[in-house]
């Protein structure tokens, strides 16, 4: 049976596809982010009944109008999954600059947190269960030398992910932390305002995840049976042991 699927940050990376391989197998999506004709193109390429909303979710009040917008049958979401997100810049708290700290901090918490309060709602209110997927990160794990607020934003998610599974239980919603190491996508060159050359460094001599792996991943945890779940899910290149570890050819 086709789910309703609510996907952040569609508009590139990890997010796009998830919403590719969903759309493959015939779910319907709910695809937003900022940049709006990513959304439509992405959306025209897909086979499927798609809704798409651009806006910010850090603006709480944007958050509110897009679920206010949808229509009866669209607010029936099966599984919301929460991928929005960035890292800005890699600098050391004492020289930190707070336009980064907050992008990420209001992007990766409070974002994640403004759509959970607004749909989960819905998912109780059907009272058929539900599955929320986090999209968190080995920086929600382990702290890495540069990665200061953006491991900080990510361990936020890792015990929110707890969290939505404690207050969540007895309205049968899974909740699904999922923590990738090393993905290739525009994460690095987001993390370096541009810097082309710094982002590719990232990834040099070594094989990383792509956004494919990592939506397989989330997609087969969406597909277990009712009464099973992945509560928390750490996955790495294969050239990755650690955040700390990395082995180069
Ligand atoms: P990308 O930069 O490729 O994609 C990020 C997505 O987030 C884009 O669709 C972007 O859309 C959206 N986004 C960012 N800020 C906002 C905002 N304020 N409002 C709405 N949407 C926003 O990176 P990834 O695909 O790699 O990142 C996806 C998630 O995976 C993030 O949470 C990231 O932290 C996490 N992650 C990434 C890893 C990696 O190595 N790449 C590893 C572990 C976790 P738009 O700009 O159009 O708004
Ligand atoms: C992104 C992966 O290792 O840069 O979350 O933190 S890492």
């Amino acid at each position: 049976m086709k789910r309703t699927v609510l996907i952040t940050g569609a508009t590139a990376g990890i997010g796009k596809a998830c919403a590719e391989i969903f759309a493959a197998h015939g779910d319907r999506l709910i695809l937003t982010g900022r940049r709006a004709e990513r959304l439509a193109s992405l959306a025209e390429s897909l086979d499927t009944d798609v809704q798409t909303y651009a806006f910010d979710v850090r603006e709480l009040s944007q958050v509110q109008a897009f679920v206010g917008q949808l229509e009866d049958e669209w607010k029936a979401v099966d599984i919301l999954i929460n991928n929005a997100g960035l890292a800005v810049n890699t600098t050391k708290i004492q020289e930190g600059l707070y336009e980064d700290w907050d992008r990420m901090i209001d992007t990766n918490v409070k974002g994640l947190l403004y759509i959970t309060r607004e749909v989960s709602p819905l998912m109780i209110a059907r009272g058929k269960g539900g599955h929320i997927i986090n999209i968190a990160s080995i920086a929600g794990k382990q702290v890495y030398p540069g990665g200061n607020v953006y491991c900080a934003s990510k361990h936020a998610v890792d015990a929110l992910s707890q969290a939505m599974r404690i207050d969540m239980l007895e309205h049968h919603i899974k909740v699904t932390n999922i923590a990738p190491g090393m993905v290739d996508t525009e994460f690095s060159v987001v993390r370096y305002k541009g810097d082309q050359n710094a982002a590719d460094n990232v990834y040099k001599g070594l094989d990383p995840l792509t956004a494919e792996d990592v939506a397989d991943v989330v997609f087969y945890s969406a597909g277990l049976p009712p009464h099973v779940t992945i509560n928390d899910l750490v996955l790495m290149p294969t050239a990755q042991a650690s955040a700390f570890h990395v082995y180069r050819e």
